[in-house]
């Protein structure tokens, strides 16, 4: 192995204004998880048949209850987290804060949003879920809420393109620092990724819910919303992969053995993420069967740079745990640092989400999506990914990075541990419900309480959703305990004093074709190009659209 180099610079001061804005938006992102850990309860609970939910203030309904879940995990968690993580790592690889103007007004933008979605969720006017699908209706706060959601990831992208610009101005020629290539790839990706869901939210859902237009058009709306809704799933996921790639080795005792791979992976989720929407609608009448070949065989392209990332990151491990004593094939893992909250919860979450992935290969399996589509193992999929690979990913990020934010000290390092561990277990046992439910037609988004049909195997099924979502619950609560103590109660001055960020086993190329790699723009017109191929024959024969549909409200 050579030498390891530092690819970033050091001597890096955050200032205070910045470490206090991306603080508030942390303090957002965890609160947003809260309520969505303590929904979550009463979502598990439900399939077991019990039902906890009636006695949550403001909730009326299943649906409602399982739209703030879907709204503030899926949504405003991750949203609200990229974009403080973003902007910091963004920040510290250039060696250049981003412009502290662009972080309040993010936080802001969130704010409101949340304030608007919140209170059409809480008032019991948008029933619709996540997705919100026409013909089903919500008050028009919930969409602008949504809509100011997303432009907040816009001020983000904003604002790292033009700290990246000015930083390039300042070193022509040089290659980008990793760090700062995979945050602002990921932001580049989401640009390019949002506009369906803008257009659809502006363009219809919110005219639609004034009274402007009488009706809508349930397909347009569905693609759409799915153009955004494949990518978004990287959206979430690619802030934990800067973490997997640039910080893991480091807090593993590693280093990342690849530069150019890991641009290429990134560049890579930049070009195939959005033209797969119609692995979401394999099941929808109005679509070409040819068309959601392509949208399925590109689906299999975008599993590859995963796989990339799981190689490149057990290799960083094994590196970490051989240089602690590990020898042999598998005793190097048991070397690793398992006493270190941080790195033990994004172990933990890649290990759920290798479970993650392969599920995902069968939903993308256009005859097999047909045997699972809409049932619970759907669920089951996503909470190995965004339910545990991101969220864990996350909550171990928080580890450092809330010490770091508020310049204190960790409180209950033995806690942290165990809420990791006890989510872990939870994640696993309540997937493997909703898996083998699925498998056998339980179906998912059903008040189960209250449906009126029934399978004796469902039983078993059910009950292991319920234990396994308050095994969830448990080690959620316990990461807010840990959490807060380190807010409250943490010795002050004791946090670190900078980031963990790693040492690549070579620095980046500075001649041949890894140059190219750094040139975004280039990148961009690709994956309009393949957007373009995916989309546009669909678009031609469809638009202007059948806007036949009145708006429903039925809880
Ligand atoms: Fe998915 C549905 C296909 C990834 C989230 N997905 C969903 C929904 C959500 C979601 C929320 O094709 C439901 C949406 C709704 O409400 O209807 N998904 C895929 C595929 C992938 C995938 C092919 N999904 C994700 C990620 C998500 C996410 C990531 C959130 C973050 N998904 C689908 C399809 C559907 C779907 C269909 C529609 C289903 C239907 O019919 O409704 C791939 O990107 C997965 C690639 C992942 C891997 C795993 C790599 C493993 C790694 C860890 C390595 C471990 C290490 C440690 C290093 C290839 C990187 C190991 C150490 C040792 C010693 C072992
Ligand atoms: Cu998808």
């Amino acid at each position: 192995m050579n030498t390891p180099v530092v690819s970033q610079p050091s001597g890096f001061e955050l200032p205070d204004s910045h470490r206090r804005a991306i603080l508030f938006m942390m303090i957002l992102s965890f609160g947003a998880l809260f309520i969505g850990v303590i929904n979550g309860l009463g979502q598990a609970l439900n399939y077991a048949r019990v039902d906890i939910l009636q006695y949550f203030p403001g909730m009326r309904t299943y649906y409602q209850g399982l739209t703030v879940h879907g709204v503030v995990n899926a949504i405003v968690f991750t949203f609200a987290f990229a974009n403080g993580f973003l902007s910091l790592t963004t920040s510290r690889a250039l060696g250049r804060p981003v412009n502290d103007k662009f972080l309040w007004a993010i936080f802001i933008t969130m704010a409101l949003g949340v304030v608007l979605a919140g209170y059409a969720m809480f008032t019991g006017q948008a029933s619709v879920l996540y997705t919100f699908y026409p013909p089903l209706l919500a008050h028009w706060s919930y969409y602008l809420g949504l809509a100011l959601l997303v432009v907040s990831t816009w001020i983000t992208a904003v604002a790292l393109m033009v700290t990246l610009r000015g930083w390039r101005k300042e070193n022509p020629g040089a290659r980008i620092p990793l760090m700062a290539f995979i945050s602002v790839a990921t932001y580049a990706m989401w640009t390019l990724a949002s506009i369906g869901i803008a257009v659809s939210v502006v363009g219809l859902l919110i005219p639609w819910s004034l009274g402007l237009i009488a009706h809508s058009d349930p397909l347009l709306s569905r693609t759409l919303f799915w153009y955004s809704g494949h990518p978004i799933v990287y959206f979430w996921l690619l802030p934990a992969y800067v973490s997997w790639y640039a910080m893991v080795p480091k807090q593993a005792g590693g280093v990342l053995f690849s530069d150019s791979l890991t641009r290429v992976v990134f560049v890579m989720f930049l070009l195939l993420s959005i033209p797969t929407g119609f692995h979401h609608q394999y099941t929808d009448p109005g679509i070409g069967t040819g068309m959601k070949a392509i949208h399925a065989g590109l689906t299999f392209g975008i599993f590859f740079p995963s796989m990339v990332t799981a190689f490149s990151v057990m290799y960083a491990l094994e590196i970490g745990g051989r240089r602690r004593g590990g020898t042999g094939l598998v005793n190097w893992f048991t070397k690793l640092d398992w006493k270190n909250p941080a790195l033990v919860a994004q172990i933990l979450a890649m290990l759920t989400f290798t479970l993650g992935g392969i599920t995902g290969l069968i939903n993308a399996s256009y005859s097999m999506n047909m045997s699972i589509h809409n049932t619970a193992w759907v669920p089951g999929h996503f909470h190995m990914t965004v339910g545990s690979a991101v969220t864990m990913s996350f909550m171990g990020i928080g580890f450092w990075l809330i010490p770091y934010l508020t310049r204190r000290e960790l409180v209950g390092k033995g806690l942290a541990l165990v809420s990791q561990w006890v989510y872990f277990v939870g994640v696993l046992v309540m997937a493997r419900g909703l898996i083998s439910g699925g498998v056998d037609g339980m179906p998912r988004r059903t008040n189960m309480l209250e449906a009126a049909y029934g399978k004796p195997s469902w039983e078993l099924a059910g009950m292991l959703t319920g234990l396994g979502g308050t095994l969830m619950f448990v080690g959620g609560m316990l990461f807010f305990a840990v959490l807060a103590a380190t807010m409250f109660m943490g010795r002050k001055g004791g946090g670190p004093t900078d980031m963990p960020f790693t040492e690549t086993a070579t620095p980046p190329a500075t001649r041949g074709w890894q140059v190219k790699l750094d040139s975004f723009r280039w990148w961009m017109l690709a994956a309009v190009i393949l957007i373009l191929v995916a989309y546009a024959p669909f678009l031609a024969e469809y638009l202007p659209g059948a806007f036949t549909s009145p708006g429903y409200r039925f809880y």
